[in-house]
């Protein structure tokens, strides 16, 4: 059984935090209606949901898996790299509680769950503006015990780990190798984005579907040239701020 947190688009989304893009008008109804979208294709790949209620002090806490990373075995509250976010973190332990141990990292770490690949056993973490090396040694001690190698990575260009590269099943991580360094994910079959779409290494795995956005027609193509199962969702107004579709839940099996 598997169950998906999410929680629903903040009426203040137009003051998120940006990095790598220009701040360009949302429309909030749209962002809703795509949401609500998610949602629903989530829940028909066999998800449970658990909707969280929309937050209008937070702006980015639609995003929840910057706020946790979960695996079997526990469940790790991180320390959001951007100070606006760190207000995301209660609702999300209250949330998880139920079915997690839950450990937590502490300042002066910081950590995103969008930097953090869970590959196997192993956590590949992106070091970026948002995780710091004391974000990826804290979580190196705290899942270490439970089997699992936490590999750091350095990333440019683009906001998280998983904005560069995820897992996507079949022994496959979809990645843009110009925007973190190939080398690391020996053992891996890799699989190029489409040149012409640099952002399209976002993709969600639920059970044995890739859910992807459909902004990326030629990346989709090529996923489904390699027998890769996909259900598309148009995630186009949270793009402009700087969400993908991994960003929007916390997936586990319970
Ligand atoms: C932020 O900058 O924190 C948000 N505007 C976007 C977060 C996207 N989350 C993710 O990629 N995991």
């Amino acid at each position: 059984m598997l169950t998906a947190i999410t929680r629903e688009v903040s009426p203040g989304l137009a003051r998120c935090e940006l990095t790598h893009l220009k701040r360009r008008p949302i429309n909030l109804k749209a962002a809703i209606r795509q949401h609500r979208a998610y949602c629903q294709c989530l829940a028909q790949l066999g998800c449970n949901l658990i909707a969280l209620p929309a937050e209008p002090g937070l702006p980015d806490s639609v995003f929840v898996e910057d706020a946790a990373v979960v695996l079997d075995e526990l469940a790790v509250i991180t320390r959001p790299g951007a100070e606006s976010r760190r207000g995301e973190l209660a609702a999300i332990e209250e949330a998880l509680t139920p079915f997690r141990q839950i450990e937590r990292i502490r300042a002066p770490a910081t950590l995103d769950g969008g930097d953090v690949l869970h590959a196997g056993s192993t956590l590949y973490v992106g070091i970026t503006s948002r995780t710091n090396r004391q974000g990826v040694a804290q979580l190196r001690e705290i899942v270490q015990p439970h089997g699992y190698r936490v590999k750091s990575v350095s990333v440019t260009g683009c906001l998280h780990l998983k904005s560069a590269c995820t897992f996507v099943g079949q022994e496959t991580l979809l990645i843009n190798r110009g925007w973190v360094d190939e080398e690391l994910f020996g053992g891996w079959n890799l699989l190029d984005v489409d040149p012409a779409e640099p952002a399209a290494a976002n993709a969600l795995l639920v059970g044995e579907t890739i859910v992807y956005p459909t902004a990326y027609p030629r990346t989709r193509s090529l996923l489904e040239d390699h027998e890769f199962i996909v259900k598309t969702v148009d995630n186009t107004e949270l793009a402009k701020a700087e969400g993908g579709v991994t960003c929007c839940s916390l997936i586990l099996s319970s």
